[in-house]
């Protein structure tokens, strides 16, 4: 189970982001792999198509990184990770929330040689929601390096302008430009710090983070698993349902009302004790936090 030190929250709220080892262990790791493999060649355990599917085997470019989100209605797998009670209560505690729910998550595989993911600030793309807030944990399957194009973190941007999504994502010439052009408007040479961690380390970031990651110029595999988690107490917000990943999550809005559902948007951890209980039947769990 992963907890948190006071020191490690401190850290956090200095740097807009913590860098952690042993958040998932070998044979997890191992099992994840089998099942990414799986996801990209349009196998899903469940049989429910994941909301984005980005990339397949037959089709997708190969000098792009893979990518899918909602993995986990797929893959029950990798939803046993993205769902964990304790990744859910450490997201509240960094965040200050009083609950976490799962927003998405995303399955990444960026093998050799294939293309960056260009920076961005994950809030910038959440106005479909009240409060448009997320928090995230980003877990390596693989060992990572800088010239592996892991995941990097600019210290400090969590308290920066808050800016619009621009530019292409997937690929980009420069995937730094639009953090560069932020850092200019805020007179700031950034900082950046790439998460080098052993496979199943990783490490949490704002939702305000300015984040992305370059080429992989190492002949090794870089794949990982992201929990993209929001309040448990978030509602829908129909006024913006146009911004943002607007367009695919507010498919999920019930008639009459802002709730957001919770077989859709499932509560990992609140702190009186409630977690959906469709997520317990689902992954035939015992009580995750016992
Ligand atoms: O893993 C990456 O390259 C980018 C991941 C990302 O954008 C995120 O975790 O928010």
């Amino acid at each position: 189970m992963f907890t948190l030190t006071q020191d490690q929250i401190q850290q956090f709220n200095d740097d807009g982001f913590l860098i952690v080892e042993e958040l998932i262990d070998d044979d997890t790791i191992e099992l994840l792999k089998e099942r990414f493999q799986c996801l990209f060649r349009g196998i899903f355990e469940t049989g429910i198509i994941p909301d984005e599917v980005n990339w397949q085997e037959e089709s997708g470019d190969p000098t792009l990184t893979r990518q899918i989100c909602n993995g986990w209605r797929a893959d029950r797998a990798v939803a046993r990770v993205v769902t964990r009670a304790d990744l859910g209560k450490a997201v509240a505690q960094l965040a200050g929330w009083p609950g976490t729910r799962i927003m998405i998550d995303n399955v990444l595989w960026k093998p050799p040689g294939s293309r960056p993911l260009a920076y961005h600030q994950d809030n910038a793309y959440l106005a479909w929601y009240t409060p448009p807030e997320l928090l995230s944990c980003w877990i390596a399957l693989d060992d990572t390096s800088a010239d592996g194009g892991t995941l990097e973190l600019i210290r400090g941007s969590h308290r920066w302008y808050h800016s619009i999504p621009k530019g292409e994502f997937h690929g980009p010439a420069d995937y730094r430009k639009h953090m560069r052009l932020a850092a200019d408007r805020q007179g700031i040479e950034p900082e950046i710090v790439n998460v080098v961690v052993p496979r199943g380390g990783g490490s949490f970031h704002h939702g305000w983070t300015w984040h992305g990651s370059g080429y992989n110029q190492s002949g090794q595999e870089r794949r990982s698993l992201v929990l993209h988690a929001m309040r448990s107490d978030v509602r829908y917000d129909p006024e913006n349902f146009q911004s943002g990943t607007g367009p695919i999550y507010s498919r999920y809005k019930h008639l009459g009302d802002c709730e957001m559902d919770e077989n859709y948007f499932p509560v990992l951890w609140r702190n009186d004790g409630y977690r959906t209980p469709g997520l317990r039947r689902h992954l035939d769990e015992q009580d995750p936090l016992a």
